[in-house]
């Protein structure tokens, strides 16, 4: 995100530009990885107020702009959140929706919609009351508050926590490793997560095993084998 003048506050337009470069790259054959990160000081401090003061409830029915969030929600690479400075409102609910985060140290997370008379409206509330449960979710966002960095990971919020200056650096280590593994199983495993998070645990097993089941017609999986009988290093292409 490029807006660091108005720390990457988000606006519709932005939303439509996020989504159509998870788009590209998602089919891009050359990326295996995504990684978002907010330029400047911060990854984003929610979406954009000024240009949510003009809109009424019927004209937020008419943008319909949800459904460019649900749409990000299929993206099937992975996709890790390097977030840094403010993370809140919508700009949380963004790193929400990556499928890893990575924070630097200085991070602030927080939900602070309830200070402007409103509430999360991009998953804030359903995705964080998943994570921490009831009773803490609506202490967070009820107050409003910000969470340090180490809190944010003591209540799962966040995959790991970085020195400020090695966030990019270690974001990428990682996704390094993940661009070497097989990308049909990454793609298959990440299907089957998000499904565990929403049907019931009987059928996230039934689809479990499916995908299982559809990766022994990938080359990746005859190779990974085969290079384990063969005590070496399997090189992997993604087929
Ligand atoms: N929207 C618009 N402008 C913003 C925003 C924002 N969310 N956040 C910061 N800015 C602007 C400030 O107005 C300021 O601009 P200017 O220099 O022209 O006055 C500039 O960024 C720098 O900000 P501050 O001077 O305030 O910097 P501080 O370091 O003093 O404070 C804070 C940083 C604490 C982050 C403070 O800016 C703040 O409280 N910002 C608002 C945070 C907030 O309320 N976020 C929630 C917004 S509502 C929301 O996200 C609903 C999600 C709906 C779904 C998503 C749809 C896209």
């Amino acid at each position: 995100m490029q807006r660091p003048k108005v720390l990457n506050a988000i606006n519709q337009s932005m939303v439509a530009e996020i989504l159509t470069a998870l788009c590209e790259f998602d089919y891009s054959e050359q990326v295996k990885v995504i990684v978002l990160f907010g330029a400047g000081k911060s990854f984003a401090a929610g979406a954009d107020i000024k240009e949510m003061m003009g809109e009424n409830a019927v004209s937020m029915e008419l943008k319909n702009q949800f459904a460019d969030w649900d749409r990000i929600a299929l993206i099937k690479k992975p996709v890790i959140a390097a977030v840094h400075g403010f993370v809140l409102g919508g700009g949380f609910e963004l790193a929400l929706c990556a499928d890893m985060i990575f924070a630097a140290a200085n991070s602030k997370f927080g939900f602070p919609e309830v200070k402007l008379g409103v509430m999360p409206s991009a998953g804030g509330c359903v995705k964080l009351t998943k994570l921490i449960g009831k009773r803490k979710a609506l202490e967070f966002l009820w107050s409003g508050n910000h969470l340090e960095a180490e809190e944010a990971k003591h209540w799962g919020m966040v995959n790991r926590i970085v020195p400020n200056e090695l966030l990019m650096q270690e974001t990428i280590h990682f996704a390094e490793k993940l661009k070497k593994q097989p990308a049909l199983a990454l793609r298959l495993i990440k299907d089957t997560v998000r499904r565990a998070e929403n049907v019931t645990e009987y059928e996230a097993m039934q689809y479990e095993r499916k995908n299982f089941s559809l990766l022994f017609a990938s080359e990746d999986q005859q190779e990974g084998m085969q290079a384990f009988m063969e005590k070496r290093s399997p090189h992997f292409q993604g087929k």
